[in-house]
């Protein structure tokens, strides 16, 4: 077996990409031809929706991302962002590959192996009202204490702390890959009162904490979710800690008065790493994760009560399992071009920061029982989405230095506004873009930075009136305004446009550009909650057994979020609403 493993690791890494060209058999053919139909699958063949065993044999064989990364590419998706996902996510065996990464990159050249195969009639399309209904009609083929919908940080969370708490959970997420949107987030995560902000000397308190986000989101928020956002936002933290996490780092967010944005050292994207640590942890706890499960219906009992959900799994079609408490986490809407342009039609086709996964189910699910929404219709546009793709350009490139210009050269506002603001102002500029600008401290500085360098987001030039012809700004004008902002800097006042903190100057050479422009990033709206995330209904009473947290809900940001507030609710949220669906489940006869 050793051998024969070996050897067609060998032949794989060899040959795998020019035989695959001449091939247009799809993958599965091509390794039937080695050792039949159990080269990929157990036999008999039944393969399960998250297509664990195929994915272990495609390891088993290949190794794994860190062995398969080429470091002779200068973009390798077996190295990315999305971590130790399924290999199937992208190489599928009887149909056409998917090369995920180009949903929100455009890589060029990166050639799939078998990409002459033919493509399938995707699984999921939508609702089949008539297979739910079998299904439900069926009764349930399976029973657990709590089902979690969505595999990001808010649903990782909940899962980990309902079995924490004694309850057998099933975690569903409609995606080949867990880890949806929170996989996307750079920034951080806002808390009060840590460890990290005493070693940095930070004075913080929890009533700014509140104020902070209530004033952020235009005093529209609901105050007794926020003030638990800051309360156990330090809980939080430690709680990611304890599950593995590094959240060492700190910095400020735009609207935050001081530095309460925690993350990884190093700059590194929060996102990531804390669904890396999330994805283990549930893992050792035992979470039974299941991928390519979409949850199509919540099944309410005469009372309204939760009894269940229908899934619809890739393999197995439509069952149905039944359990006490379901916690949705299926978050926000943001790339759903429908529901976008329903509810805010000002922003109809705007490009958006979001993953795929992002189309708002939880929504649509949870209305179809009677929810109540929250603030459905906002939106907010991050004003710094690369110009030219979906990548976001994370807030903390201005939170660490960075200046914002016109396409002239102009600054015209402070950097660190909070977001509603600061789209609105590029929005009025000449072609509604701008570019951010910074220089080589910065780019040492910050990790996540050299990542956009990596994917070619970045103009350089080694002197400032060069970064201006490269970029078309007007020399004069962006030599005007770096010296200006270098005097600002010196006296630590920004004379123009108030900015609280200017961390560096524009000094040090090369200088670079990033062009960008607002792009749909957060849905602060979403089914209602109270202070134990149990789902509302409209008459504002608990739909018994249904809790919600992260995106999918509304009311804890009001019209418009501050930078790291998303991932401290998914996490902070996610935990209350695990526990209590726990609860709920464990106390219910
Ligand atoms: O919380 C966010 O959305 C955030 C901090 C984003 C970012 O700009 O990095």
């Amino acid at each position: 077996m050793k051998v024969k493993c070996l050897s067609v690791i060998i032949f794989s890494m060899l040959t795998f990409s020019s035989l695959a060209a001449d091939n247009k058999n799809d993958l599965a053919s091509f390794h039937k031809s080695m050792n039949g139909c159990k080269t990929c699958h157990a036999l008999p063949n039944k393969v399960s929706d998250s297509e664990t065993f195929e994915n272990k044999q495609c390891k088993s064989c290949h190794g794994d991302y860190e062995k398969l990364a080429n470091p002779k590419l200068e973009i390798d998706p077996h190295s990315s962002h999305l971590g130790d996902i399924n290999c199937t996510s992208c190489h599928k065996g009887h149909e056409q590959p998917k090369l995920y990464c180009n949903e929100c990159h455009s890589f060029k050249g990166l050639d799939m192996p078998f990409n002459k195969a033919k493509s399938k009639e995707p699984w999921d399309k939508g609702w089949d009202n008539e297979a739910i209904n079998k299904a439900i009609a069926a009764g349930p083929k399976e029973t657990t204490d709590v089902i979690v919908v969505g595999a990001g940080s808010a649903g990782f969370n909940a899962a980990i702390a309902a079995k924490k708490a004694g309850a057998n959970v099933i975690l569903l997420d409609k995606a080949p890959f867990s880890g949806g949107n929170s996989m996307l987030a750079a920034g951080g995560y806002n808390a009060v009162g840590t460890v990290q902000q005493k070693d940095h000397k930070v004075d913080d308190k929890i009533e700014w904490f509140v104020e902070d986000t209530m004033k952020g989101g235009r005093y529209a928020n609901d105050p007794k979710l926020v003030q638990i956002l800051a309360e156990q936002s330090a809980d939080g933290i430690k709680w990611l800690e304890s599950l593995g996490a590094n959240m060492d780092d700190l910095k400020r967010s735009g609207g935050a008065r001081v530095d309460r944005t925690h993350r990884p050292s190093g700059g590194l994207s929060v996102g990531p790493h804390i669904i890396d640590v999330l994805r283990k942890a549930s893992d050792k706890e035992g979470v039974d994760t299941r991928l390519n499960s979409k949850v199509v219906k919540l099944v309410v009992d005469e009372d309204q009560n939760i009894v269940g959900v229908v899934i619809h799994g890739k393999h197995s079609g439509h069952y149905m399992v039944a359990a006490k408490s379901v916690v949705l986490a299926t978050g926000g809407y943001g790339f759903n071009k429908e529901m976008v342009a329903f509810y805010r039609p000002t922003f109809k086709g705007m490009t958006s920061s979001n993953n795929i996964t992002s189309t708002g189910d939880g929504i649509e699910l949870a209305k179809a029982i009677g929810a109540s929404m929250t603030d459905i219709d906002w939106i907010q546009a991050h004003p710094t989405v690369g110009k030219d793709s979906r990548i976001l350009i994370s807030e903390t490139v201005r939170g660490v230095g960075a200046i914002m210009v016109n396409k002239d050269g102009n600054r015209f506002i402070s950097e660190l506004t909070t977001r509603d603001k600061a789209s609105d102002a590029i929005l009025k500029q000449p072609e509604q873009y701008a570019w951010l600008v910074f220089d080589n401290e910065l780019y040492k500085k910050a990790k996540m930075v050299q990542g956009y360098d990596h994917l070619g987001m970045l103009e350089k030039a080694n002197t400032i009136s060069e970064l201006a012809k490269i970029t078309g700004m007007k020399e004069s004008a962006l030599e005007n305004t770096a010296s200006n902002y270098n005097r600002y800097f010196k006296q630590g006042k920004d004379e123009e446009f108030a900015r609280e903190q200017m961390p560096l100057p524009l000094a040090k050479a090369p200088f670079y550009a990033v062009k960008v422009a607002p792009g749909i990033h957060h849905t602060m709206g979403g089914v209602a909650i109270d202070t134990k995330a149990e789902v509302l209904d409209i008459q504002s009473k608990p739909l018994i057994g249904l809790f919600a947290a992260g995106e999918v809900t509304g009311g804890v940001h009001g019209y418009n979020r501050l930078g790291g507030n998303a991932v401290a609710d998914t996490v902070i949220f996610g935990k209350i609403a695990g526990a209590n669906a726990a609860k709920h489940a464990l106390n219910t006869k």
